[in-house]
């Protein structure tokens, strides 16, 4: 259990982007990298140090932005490189850093290297992605894609088929050809020599192919796994990106991986493998996810969920890194799944707001969450923008599925939950867009918004930013020990950060009962201060027991 080496990344607190839904500077209906520039005085204002920036390179938006037509250049509706470079400025002047989505296990269909490759089979290009003959005029194998379907889409210029792990506008590159790696790392390079700080890496876990036999597994989760995740040459992959490039800059790194289980993480981050920084894994992310379909989403366990944070807490023990994320821009809003939205919406935001600022590990805030924005339930299907989500309706639809349930699914699980528009103020549109914004806003912005949060001591905002004073003033919650305690409790999580000069004491009831709880070894006779919590009145220790209010969040100090 030795000290962790000290690095800015370790410390920081990030905060993400999804630069469609932010601030639209120009009324298009769509965020743009102008409409950043003029929030960075707010988002320096949370606390945070590092902005992720999903991706803004050229893209005909098939999924977002995660379809990449030309690495080198700006999507136009988003701005210009002169726009993006001022950003970087404006950045760098606050004090914060910048991370960039690296998108490189595929391109959009439209990247010049693809049009060039399924222009005939002996295009010099042709091996730049995975072209594979039929099996019996039926695709090569029975390989699901993450957006429904085969992932394989039949060209019938070349009578052939390529993979696509999502849509098939988004064609897997080739990993195994040396060209395209070094076009990889040229890219790469490109992006940090203009001085951006680090890259959060894209499904990095699915770039090394395995041979492409059929999948045993009914669970796709399982699939995914034991059959597109962590292939073979994944680390030496890693290690030359590493050699190549990473280790030139003084960057971070974060891998986004399905599939990725403790035991692959600590290959993936252990400093001295001299691969990434850290990770992104999905353990509480498939919490609720039923077997065989997101939508199908079922209740989930906090035991479970303990388990999972408590689990990955060894992966720093084992000499990596963590990230602490409870949702992003693929996940529902994490009120609504983890917390309680009615109710105890406030209540409940700050308590997953005390969780991620004092667990162990980079701490990851997504766009909205810092307001307690919450789920959102369109009525109709024509309102959902995002691919998966309507691949999903469609298939519902050809197999004769119960739609209701259908929507039901959508409502909970969509990731378009966490893309409608950034609620800043009460006026038309949330103050997101003059004009007509791309995806219908949620409609509870002139309740939720940041403009009536910012002067309200008692606002989910302010607790984000008194939580991450906090954690700034102490690095023991940077560095410093984690110990889960009564892990079997389904109603309470409450753990312990301490090395040998301070110990806090964290407590989080995640229902909407009073529940006494009671922590092993303490007593009246220790002085148990709190000094950060979500309750005027926080509850007090008595006869060895604190009585915790529903969704009750706090810190305790304990000394002798
Ligand atoms: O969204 C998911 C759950 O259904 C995830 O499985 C997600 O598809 C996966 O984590 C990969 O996500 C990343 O790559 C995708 C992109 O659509 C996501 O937005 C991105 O975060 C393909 O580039």
């Amino acid at each position: 259990m030795g000290q962790s080496q000290k690095k800015w990344w370790k410390e920081g607190v990030v905060y993400q982007i999804y630069p469609r839904s932010f601030m639209d500077s120009n009324g298009d209906g769509l965020g743009d990298i102008r409409g950043i520039i003029q929030k960075l005085d707010y988002i320096k204002s949370i606390g945070v140090d590092i902005i992720w920036l999903c991706p803004v390179y050229e893209s005909p938006q098939d999924d977002n932005g995660y379809d990449i037509s030309d690495y080198y250049k700006i999507f136009e509706v988003f701005g210009s490189m002169e726009d993006f470079d001022e950003l970087l400025q404006g950045i760098h002047n606050r004090g914060m850093k910048l991370v960039m989505d690296l998108v490189v296990n595929h391109t959009s269909d439209e990247h010049a290297w693809f049009i060039e490759s399924k222009s005939s089979l002996d295009s010099p290009k042709r091996d730049y992605y995975i072209w594979r003959d039929g099996k019996n005029g039926a695709p090569p194998n029975n390989w699901k894609a993450f957006f429904g379907g085969s992932v394989w889409q039949y060209d019938e210029q070349t009578d052939q088929y390529y993979l696509h792990f999502f849509s098939k506008r988004q064609p897997d590159l080739n990993w195994e050809n040396p060209e395209v790696r070094n076009e990889i790392y040229k890219l790469m390079k490109f992006w940090l020599d203009k001085g951006i700080d680090g890259y959060r890496m894209d499904v990095i876990s699915l770039i090394s192919k395995r041979e492409f036999e059929d999948t045993p597994f009914a669970g796709f989760n399982e699939t995914i796994e034991k059959l597109y995740a962590n292939g073979p040459k994944i680390h030496e992959y890693l290690q030359e990106m590493n050699r190549e490039v990473l280790i030139k800059y003084d960057i971070m790194t974060v891998g986004e991986g399905p599939g990725i289980s403790l035991q692959h993480g600590i290959e993936y981050v252990q400093a001295d493998r001299k691969e990434l920084d850290m990770v992104f894994h999905f353990d509480h992310m498939f919490i609720d996810h039923g077997t065989h379909s997101k939508f199908e989403p079922v209740k989930y366990d906090l035991v479970r969920f303990k388990e999972v944070f408590t689990h990955w807490d060894k992966i720093i023990e084992q000499g990596g890194w963590n990230s602490i994320f409870l949702g992003n821009h693929d996940y529902p809003r994490i009120v609504s799944r983890f917390g309680n939205d009615q109710q105890y919406r406030e209540k409940s935001a700050k308590a997953l707001a005390l969780l991620l600022l004092t667990l162990r590990g980079t701490t990851y805030i997504y766009q909205g969450d810092e307001l307690g924005m919450t789920n959102v339930k369109f009525d109709s299907i024509d309102q959902y923008r995002d691919i998966e989500t309507l691949n999903a309706y469609q298939e519902a639809v050809e197999n004769g599925a119960d739609l209701e349930k259908m929507m039901a699914g959508i409502h909970w699980q969509s990731r378009d939950n966490a893309r409608t528009p950034m609620q800043w103020d009460d006026s038309e549109n949330a103050g997101f867009t003059a004009g007509t914004p791309w995806i219908s806003l949620n409609p509870n912005y002139p309740a939720i918004n940041a403009q009536s949060q910012e002067d309200d001591p008692d606002s989910v905002l302010n607790f984000y930013r008194k939580a991450i004073t906090f954690r700034k003033q102490n690095p023991v919650l940077v560095y410093g020990e984690y110990d889960v305690i009564d892990v079997l409790n389904p109603r309470v999580f409450a753990y312990w950060r301490y090395n040998d000069q301070t110990r806090f004491l964290v407590m989080i009831n995640f229902t909407e009962d009073t529940i006494p709880f009671e922590v092993a070894g303490l007593h009246n006779s220790y002085k148990i201060e709190c000094l950060l919590s979500n309750e005027a009145q926080p509850s007090s220790i008595k006869e060895g027991i604190f009585m915790l209010k529903p969704w009750e969040a706090g810190l305790y100090k304990i000394s002798t």
